[in-house]
């Protein structure tokens, strides 16, 4: 893992419709993230948040079924210009959520230049959407989708290049809610997807193995950490929960096998609500287990 951290907050909650999850950096900040990862021995570059722009939403496309589409747009814009400098100064690349329509411009700023970015969805969904198959219209739920190559030409375009990533080197854990589309896109492309049926049948241990072992020859791996992964019980600050998660602990031996392989290269941890939230508590989860996959080991 490189030494150098830079954290960029994505104060952005346009790709869905519940208020707060733009809080999501500060209540990160607000849990520790910095001076964990520094008692690790990381130097910490905390760069801020990205400018997304403040407005009541109203934007409702009634042609296309994207909500907020260009507040969307031009927030993932900067954003993956700015992941793109990290990138170049040779740093890590932390990013703070935010819904997750945010992994849009992440990825073109991690990917950039790279033929086979390994990526990591840990989620309770597959993100997969288009406008055509939302059934909500939220951007948040079409994120990989577009990071695929599928989806609208404006989503498609941020940062001047598609596909960001191919469907071969991407892994997805902890799907439980996945809609008609959805399943028939991970057919189709032959999308490697451990749902929780899996996780329950084989344990996170091999889940892990198997992750580990299918992502080695790409060029690093991006983790997209979505909270609502966890179990709402571990993790209830979230915009979309859903029952029979991911573990406190199972998130932990993941991000810990994650430290051990040594392959992952940038991350998000993304849809942290602190008004939804309980005493600030899913922030909490976010910097412990940011802690584990930056190596803490316990002893
Ligand atoms: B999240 C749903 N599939 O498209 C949709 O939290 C939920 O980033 C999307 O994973 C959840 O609206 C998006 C029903
Ligand atoms: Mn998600
Ligand atoms: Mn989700
Ligand atoms: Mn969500």
């Amino acid at each position: 893992m490189k030494k150098d951290i830079s954290i960029i907050g994505v104060p952005m909650d346009y790709g869905q419709t519940r208020r707060g999850v733009d809080m999501g950096p500060s209540a990160i900040r607000y849990a520790g993230m910095n001076t964990r990862l520094e008692a690790l021995g990381y130097t910490v570059h905390d760069e801020g948040d990205i400018k997304v722009e403040i407005k009541e939403r109203a934007d409702v496309d009634k042609n296309t079924n994207l909500k907020n589409l260009a507040a969307v747009a031009s927030g993932n814009e900067q954003l993956a210009a700015r992941v793109e400098e990290v990138r170049e100064q040779d740093r890590f690349p932390l990013i703070l959520g935010g819904d997750h329509s945010i992994a849009i411009g992440t990825l073109a700023g991690v990917a950039k230049g790279s033929e086979n970015l390994g990526v990591i969805w840990y989620d309770a969904h597959g993100d997969l959407n288009t406008a055509e198959t939302s059934p909500s219209g939220n951007i948040h739920g079409m994120p990989l989708a577009v990071s695929l190559g599928i989806g609208h030409p404006v989503l498609l375009n941020i940062g001047g290049y598609t596909p960001k990533i191919k469907p071969e080197n991407l892994v997805i854990i902890g799907a439980r809610s996945l809609d008609d589309g959805e399943k028939e896109l991970i057919k189709e492309k032959g999308i490697k997807v451990y749902t929780m049926h899996e996780i329950d049948r084989l344990g996170m241990t091999q889940v892990m193995k198997e992750t580990i072992d299918y992502l080695s020859g790409t060029d690093g791996v991006h983790l997209s950490l979505d909270l609502d992964g966890l179990d709402p019980d571990d993790a209830p600050g979230v915009g979309t929960p859903v029952k029979g998660g991911i573990s406190y602990r199972e998130s932990h031996l993941a991000m810990e096998m994650l430290a051990e392989a040594d392959m992952v290269t940038s991350a998000e941890f993304v849809e942290v609500n602190p008004i939804l939230d309980q005493h600030n508590k899913t922030a909490e989860v976010a910097v412990a287990l940011m802690s584990s996959l930056f190596g803490d080991k316990l002893l």
